[in-house]
């Protein structure tokens, strides 16, 4: 089955969202796999973001992910990715629908609260760089039948 990677940010820590945000994807029906509360060093936080290197907010991006503790997660489930990219909502919260999580508690880019990984290829990168194997936990959740057909 499908994983990805979500990452609340340090504002979403520090505004205690972080058992709203978790419950998002809970009662959607994805499966955690994996969880970690962590500082995140600034060699991490160059290597998630290394596609932005270039891009003028680099700087204050890595001042940002590295100012205080995330919540680093893998989930799992059929269209995992796609599907927790819309439940997140757009990448400026004044631009994200209502009902989606930056839509309901952000107002600003440099602020939106969670990351998620945006396709298949950078899901696999980004579990390799947040997570040893050893983990991720693999297990069956009893409650599969009733959200699988
Ligand atoms: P997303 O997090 O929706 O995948 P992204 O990958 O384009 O968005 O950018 C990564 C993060 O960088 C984003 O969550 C917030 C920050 N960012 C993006 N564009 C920005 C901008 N124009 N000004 C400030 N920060 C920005
Ligand atoms: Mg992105």
């Amino acid at each position: 089955m499908e994983r990805t990677f979500l990452a609340i940010k340090p504002d979403g820590v520090q505004r205690k969202l972080v058992g709203e945000i978790i419950r998002r994807f809970e009662t959607k029906g994805f499966t955690l796999v994996g969880l970690k509360f962590m500082n995140v060093s600034r060699e991490l936080a160059e290597a998630h973001y290394d596609v932005h290197r270039e891009r003028p907010f680099f700087g204050s991006l890595i001042q940002f992910i590295t100012s205080g503790p995330v919540v680093a997660m893998v989930w799992e489930g059929d269209g995992v990715i796609a599907s927790a990219r819309k439940l997140i909502g757009a990448t400026n919260p004044l631009n994200s629908e209502p009902g989606t999580i930056r839509g309901d508690f952000g107002v600003n880019t440099g602020r939106n609260l969670i990351h998620g990984s945006d396709a298949p290829e950078t899901a696999l990168h980004e579990i390799s760089l947040w997570f040893k194997d050893e983990e991720l936990v693999n297990w069956a959740p009893e409650i599969k039948a009733w959200l699988y057909e």
